[in-house]
This record gives C-alpha cells, sequence and structure tokens, in this order.
C-alpha cells in the first residue's frame, strides 16, 4: 500500500479524519494543496471523479469520496473490525457521523450568522446518540476494542465543534473522556501540535 497522496484544498475539511487517522497509524503521505483560484480554471475538476476533491492516491490507485477514502485506509490499517459484523457497525457509525458533518457543514456555509445558536442548542439531541453508544461498548471506542475509522471521523467532528462550542461535551461523560484519550495517543498529540495542522482552517469560508 500507498505511498498515499491527498490532493485537497488548504483547509482541513474532509481532510481532518484521514490526516488524524494516518497520523496514528504511523503512515506518512504527501500533500498537494490546490489553490481554488487554479481549481476554478477547471482542469483539476475534470479529471475527478465527481468534480470535487479530496482525492487519495495509494500509489498507483486514485480514489474520491472522503467516506471511501477512510474505509480503504480502514481496511489497509486494520481499522475496519474484527469480522463482518463490527465492519457494519462501524460502517453505521460512520454514516451517522456523517449525518451530523452534513448538518455542522450546512450550518458553517449556509446559516452561520442566523443558526448558530439554534444548531448549538439542538447539539445535545444528536451528541446524545454517540455518547450512547460509546458508554455502552465500554472500551473508550464506538466498536470493538480499537480505533476504526469511524473513531477517527467522530473524534474530529467532536473536535471541530469543541471549536464552535468549548462545552458541548460537558453533559456527554463517554464522549469528553474519548476526545481526550484520543488527543493524547502520542501520534495523533504530534500530529495536532504540528504547524501541518495548525495552520490549516477548519473551514475554507474561514467560520468555525
Ligand atoms: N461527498 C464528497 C466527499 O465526502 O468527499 C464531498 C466533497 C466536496 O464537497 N468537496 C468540495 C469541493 O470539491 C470541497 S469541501 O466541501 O470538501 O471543502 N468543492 C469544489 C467544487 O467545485 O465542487
Amino acid at each position: 500500500m500507498g505511498p498515499y497522496t491527498i490532493t485537497y484544498f488548504g483547509v482541513r475539511g474532509r481532510c481532518g479524519a484521514m490526516r488524524i487517522m494516518m497520523a496514528d497509524q504511523g503512515q506518512e503521505w504527501k500533500e498537494i494543496v490546490v489553490d481554488f483560484a487554479d481549481w476554478m480554471k477547471g482542469d483539476l475538476k475534470a479529471t475527478c471523479v465527481f468534480g470535487q476533491l479530496p482525492k487519495l492516491e495509494d500509489g498507483g490507485f486514485a480514489l474520491y469520496q472522503s467516506n471511501a477514502i477512510l474505509r480503504h485506509l480502514g481496511r489497509n490499517h486494520d481499522a475496519y473490525g474484527k469480522d463482518g459484523k463490527e465492519a457494519a457497525l462501524i460502517d453505521m457509525m460512520c454514516d451517522g457521523v456523517e449525518d451530523l458533518r452534513l448538518k455542522y457543514v450546512k450550518m458553517i456555509y449556509q446559516e452561520y450568522d442566523t443558526g448558530k445558536d439554534v444548531y448549538i442548542k439542538d447539539l445535545p439531541n444528536h451528541l446524545d446518540k454517540f455518547e450512547a453508544v460509546m458508554a455502552k461498548n465500554k472500551t473508550g471506542f464506538l466498536v470493538g476494542d480499537k480505533p476504526s475509522f469511524a473513531d477517527y471521523s467522530l473524534f474530529e467532528v467532536l473536535l471541530n465543534h469543541l471549536v464552535l462550542c468549548s462545552s458541548c461535551l460537558d453533559t456527554f461523560p463517554s464522549l469528553k473522556s474519548f476526545v481526550e484519550k484520543m488527543s493524547a495517543r502520542p501520534k495523533i498529540k504530534t500530529f495536532l501540535d504540528s504547524e501541518a495542522y495548525k495552520k490549516l482552517p477548519i473551514n475554507g469560508n474561514g467560520k468555525q
């Protein structure tokens, strides 16, 4: 497998989780940062399967769609459960995180000024589902006893929500502990402390 190359814009955006996952797995990768003005010329867009980024290259193999990329990395790095049932549960949790991510992205890009407060007020009604799964599993991960790609995706979404509302996990002890423990994993900590991570805005419009 690999070498891996991510092609994306200069934001965390939809590459946040895959970068954290690769860092934690001790997997190196290269970045091709696309300037939006260059993107608007259309040549690169025309080569992308859905006309969008991110793209992951794994050697000569190119893949689009951030969650497909997470799944691919999950298969390559043994982060996709120990059997078919765990894999199905991990898929379910990743889709649940995607639902929350889409709500977050809609608020950030379309309704930040008018919808942020309502979004934060409603947030517990989404976080409580993840809290219940995390509390029930008791291992500190969503499924099984080691991190899967769904854990990396949830972790990254929760980091973004803590920037939006620093108290949002105060009533969710299992999620709070999850974020603390994931943040303290040595390779994740090194990555989160790196300039490469810190210099990137969370979202393309500067809102967070
Ligand atoms: N479902 C896709 C995924 O998960 O990868 C969505 C990808 C997507 O929306 N890409 C945006 C894009 O390429 C950038 S971002 O929203 O991820 O920041 N936009 C440029 C364009 O021309 O559509």
